[in-house]
Order: C-alpha cells, then sequence, then structure tokens
C-alpha cells in the first residue's frame, strides 16, 4: 500500500524487505512465496515499484545499493525495492565499492531552443493563457520561477493538491485547484483558457472533471503546452499542441529568460494583452467568495466543515504542515485551503490511500522537527491506523491530529446517498448497527480518550467556539494530541466541476456550469 502511495505520487522511498536464506530457498521454508520462483517477493511488488533487487550474495550488495538509489531519485523519483535474503546481513566477503554516483543533483534535462520559442509563440498569440501545475512543480522546487512567470506577466495559476504552495497562497491570481472538488474561479479559467501551459501534472480524473469537455478543460480547441520530466506523461489524456520532456525548473527559467528577451526586444506586454483576462478572472472569484465565505463563520455544533478549514488557516502559523487523508475531509481542503509555503500539503493523490495522511504527519514532524505538524483526517482513517498516537508518544514526536469525525465513511456514504436516492448501508456508525441508525444515534469509539490512554492529549470537540483555542493549546503543548471533532457529515462540498465513476452517471456542478469552446 504504502509503495503503491510512493509510486503514484512519485516519492523516492527506498524499501529494504528481508527474505528467506539462500540456502532454504524452494524448500517452502516459513514465509517464502515460491509458486513460481524463489523467494518471489520481488514478483509481488513489481507493480508498485521502478526498479526490485534481489541480491543474494553480499559481493551483490554494492551494486544493487547503488543502482538502486539512482533509480529511486533519477527522473521521476519514486520507491525502490531491495530484497535481501537474511543470511546476507551477516555474512561478510571483500567488495569493491563502486564509485560514488554520478546522479545526485545532475540531470535535470531543459527544452531545445526550438521547444522554448515555440512555447513562448503560443504564449504570445494568447488573449486567455493559464498555467496549470503539479506535483513535477513541487519536486523540481519551480515555485520560485512560476511565480515570477505568474507575476511578472498576469497569468492565473491553478494547481493540483500536490502542486499547491508553489505560488504565493494570497495572490488574487492563485485560483485553487480543479474539477469536481475545485474552486469556482480554477474550473472557469480552465474551460475559457486558450492556451494552458501545464507543469508537471498527470490530468487525472479528479482534476479534469473525468474528461468531460467544458467542465474544466476545452483541449484541443484549447491549445495545450504539456511540459513533464516523465514521457509517459505527455499526451496520455490530452494530446499537446507542444510536448515538452523537461524538469520543471529549468524549463521555467529558460521560459522566463525567452519572454524577457522577446520584451527587451521592444515587444509589446503580454501583461497588458491579458489585462481583460485578468479582469474576467476576479469576477469569477469574486463571485465564488461571495458564495463561500458567508458559511466560514457560522457557529453550529456538530461544526460546519469550512468552519473547520478557516480556524485552522486562521491559527495555523505559514510554516505549519498539513498532511491530509482520503475522504470527504481532504476534498474540504483541497477546495480550501491555501497553504503557504510547498510542500507544506501532503496528500495522497494518485492512490487515495487511507492512513497516509494519519501516518504520514511522523514522518513530517521527523523531518521538520521545529514545525508544527498537524494530520486531518477522518474518523475512518484514524480508526485504521490509531496506533500512531502511541508510536508518537514514544517518539516524541508532537503532532497533533485533529480527527473529523463525521461519524462515518462519509465520501462514500456520498456516494451512496447520491446515487440512490439517500439510501445508505454499512457506511455510517450506528450502536447496534442498522437497528441504531433508526434511533439516530450515532457511534465511534472516544478518540480522545484512547489519545490520554497512549500518554497523548485527547479533546473532543463539539461546537465551533472550542476549536480554535484547542489548536492553540495543543501546539503551545508540543506533545502528541488528538483533537476529536465533531463536523457535520450533511454538509457536502459545493461541487464547481464534475466526476464520474462509470456507468453511473455524473452530476452537473452545484456551482457554475460548463462552457464547452
Ligand atoms: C485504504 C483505503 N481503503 C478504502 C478506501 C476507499 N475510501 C475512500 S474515502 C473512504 C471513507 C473515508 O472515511 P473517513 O476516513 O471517515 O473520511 P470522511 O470521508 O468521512 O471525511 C473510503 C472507505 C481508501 N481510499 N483507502
Ligand atoms: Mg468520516
Amino acid at each position: 500500500m504504502s509503495l503503491a502511495t510512493a509510486l503514484s505520487d512519485s516519492s523516492a522511498f527506498l524499501a529494504i524487505t528481508s527474505n528467506v536464506p539462500t540456502s532454504q530457498m524452494n524448500r517452502a521454508p516459513f514465509q517464502e512465496i515460491y509458486k513460481h520462483n524463489q523467494a518471489d517477493f520481488p514478483s509481488v511488488i513489481r507493480p508498485v515499484v521502478k526498479r526490485a533487487f534481489q541480491p543474494t550474495r553480499v559481493d551483490m550488495l554494492p551494486l544493487a545499493l547503488r543502482q538502486g538509489f539512482d533509480t529511486m531519485v533519477t527522473g521521476r523519483p519514486g520507491p525502490v525495492n531491495i530484497d535481501v535474503p537474511y543470511n546476507v546481513y551477516q555474512e561478510e566477503d571483500e567488495v569493491e565499492l563502486p564509485p560514488a554516483s554520478h546522479v545526485f543533483g545532475q540531470h535535470r534535462p531543459g527544452a531545445s531552443d526550438a521547444d522554448v520559442a515555440k512555447a513562448l509563440d503560443m504564449l504570445a498569440d494568447a488573449m486567455r493563457p493559464a498555467i496549470f501545475i503539479g506535483h513535477g512543480a513541487t519536486l523540481s522546487e519551480a515555485g520560485p520561477e512560476i511565480t515570477r512567470l505568474q507575476q511578472t506577466y498576469g497569468i492565473p495559476v491553478i494547481t493540483s493538491p500536490n502542486g499547491m504552495g508553489c505560488v504565493p497562497a494570497d495572490d488574487p491570481l492563485t485560483l485553487g485547484f480543479i474539477g469536481r472538488n475545485g474552486a469556482y474561479p480554477a474550473n472557469q479559467a480552465g474551460r475559457h483558457a486558450d492556451v494552458v501551459l501545464t507543469i508537471g501534472t498527470r490530468f487525472d480524473d479528479r482534476s479534469s472533471s473525468s474528461w468531460y469537455p467544458g467542465y474544466s478543460w476545452n483541449f484541443p480547441k484549447t491549445r495545450l503546452i504539456h511540459v513533464d520530466l516523465d514521457p509517459q506523461e505527455l499526451g496520455r489524456n490530452y494530446p499537446p499542441t507542444l510536448g515538452i520532456i523537461a524538469d520543471a525548473k529549468v524549463f521555467t527559467a529558460q521560459l522566463l529568460n525567452a519572454l524577457g528577451l522577446r520584451e527587451q526586444r521592444g515587444a509589446a506586454s503580454l501583461k497588458k494583452q491579458y489585462s481583460e483576462w485578468r479582469a474576467e478572472v476576479d469576477a469569477w472569484r469574486k463571485e465564488w467568495e461571495a458564495f463561500v465565505r458567508p458559511n466560514f463563520g457560522k457557529l453550529t455544533t456538530p461544526l460546519r466543515p469550512e468552519f473547520v478549514v478557516d480556524a485552522l488557516q486562521k491559527v495555523l502559523p505559514d510554516d505549519a504542515i498539513l498532511t491530509c487523508d482520503s475522504g470527504v475531509h481532504h476534498n474540504w481542503f483541497m477546495q480550501f485551503w491555501r497553504p503557504k509555503r510547498a510542500q507544506s500539503m501532503l496528500n495522497s493523490w494518485g492512490y487515495s490511500s487511507m492512513g497516509f495522511g494519519v501516518c504520514s504527519v511522523m514522518g513530517a514532524q521527523l523531518a521538520a522537527p521545529e514545525r508544527p505538524c498537524i494530520s486531518v483526517c477522518g474518523d475512518g482513517g484514524f480508526s485504521m491506523t490509531p496506533y500512531v498516537v502511541a508510536t508518537a508518544v514514544e517518539y516524541g514526536l508532537p503532532c497533533i491530529w485533529v480527527v473529523w469525525n463525521n461519524f462515518s465513511w462519509a465520501a462514500i456514504r456520498d456516494i451512496q446517498v447520491g446515487m440512490f436516492g439517500g439510501r445508505e448501508l454499512g457506511t455510517a456508525f450506528y450502536p447496534g448497527g442498522h437497528y441504531g441508525q433508526k434511533e439516530g444515534k450515532r457511534y465511534n469509539p472516544d478518540f480522545a480518550a484512547w489519545a490520554r490512554a497512549c500518554g497523548a492529549d485527547g479533546v473532543t470537540i463539539t461546537k465551533s467556539e472550542d476549536l480554535a483555542g484547542a489548536l492553540q493549546q495543543a501546539i503551545r503543548n508540543k506533545r502528541p494530541c488528538v483533537l476529536d471533532v465533531h463536523v457535520d457529515g450533511e454538509v457536502r462540498p459545493p461541487s464547481t466541476g464534475t466526476w464520474q465513476l462509470p456507468p453511473t452517471p455524473f452530476k452537473e456542478p452545484a456551482f457554475g456550469k460548463p462552457w464547452v469552446a
């Protein structure tokens, strides 16, 4: 599961696994997978790693380690497995270490001059350009260059959740996420743009309204410049007008350079050329704000989702790291969270693995001991991996879990309710199961009591007024803490695009409507 998550989210992750002693291979000892090949664990995980290595002798280790590390970090990063038989850990040999890797810090391919010139021509011809950035932009640390492109030329930027934080959260040209759970101005800009420059994105179903024309995008009528380090991603879902295999940071710097030279040579200002478009985008942004903002301040029991997002936004310092789990709580954060720094909102995007947000907060805290690290996770996800609290206590990690407790697997319940005329089955938690449902009572373990049993702090929050103070106190305490926040599961995120699990029908957006170019 963690390897699949790492593969789909391009995480350099070395998994050292262990296998049976070589002398026992094919004898079916304890824990050997042997049906088709001896010690065959690498075959089990092959689909979810960039490469699996199985050094069966000590003298094979240096090369396997060197190749494993190189594979993990080169090109598009990803997980690598080194599977080590038990005896290899203990045996000795005279080995020759290969020379230091030539890979680190190098291999950042740029675009050809001809392609940079083509991209520049397309932007110069555009009246309604938009930039769409994803995880590739984050991993290559292209934020400063993309921000310069955004601000110098006045181009709106749409961000996938893993691209958020690369551009300034408070810039009016930072439009947020696109697709069903995106922000209205992002979908409007996506479907009305005449040229889209996309950097390190995949156009998956969630960031494209399941590819239905006019909901988020209008390719191929909209011309597309698609930049990615991974050739497999170019043209997967939309054929680009111009496809460029390059590192996000290197390419953006090349483009900035070319654009700067063009204006130095006396070309008309592109920022001015795009000014009408910016006014349109700004009007959409204001329309959206006027629609959503009133719900942010409502004091309710249980709490309204928007209130929770807003309270975290107000209380958490700019350097906080948020790790999100999978579920409807994540949809609310995709739509409304505005991370202030790159890599400060960590998501399981491609695989959407429940438990990721619950556990990854400890990794974040280990990597950034001085920064507040907060997991926003569902009651369902937290129930899958509650042992994390004990681990955090053991290692003295002051992580905070905001358990978004809506007493259900709400993401799944919402699909059922939407598709089956308001009915649900097995997706909300009641004392006595279905019989309890009739009485209207809800069930969940007492998560705050569990935290205290582990030696952490635990607070239950049922009133809006109590959330900000409890969160501030938890940050001050610098101790692991669970805030069990009771959130209203009947308030659903307003869709601004669409999404479909074929063959079930898709829904029209709750706010705004499609526009086919
Ligand atoms: C490991 C895993 N199992 C199942 C799913 C499918 N799934 C996605 S969201 C969800 C429900 C999540 O419930 P909860 O954690 O309470 O979050 P909520 O949607 O209520 O905010 C499920 C079962 C998944 N993404 N990952
Ligand atoms: Mg839930």
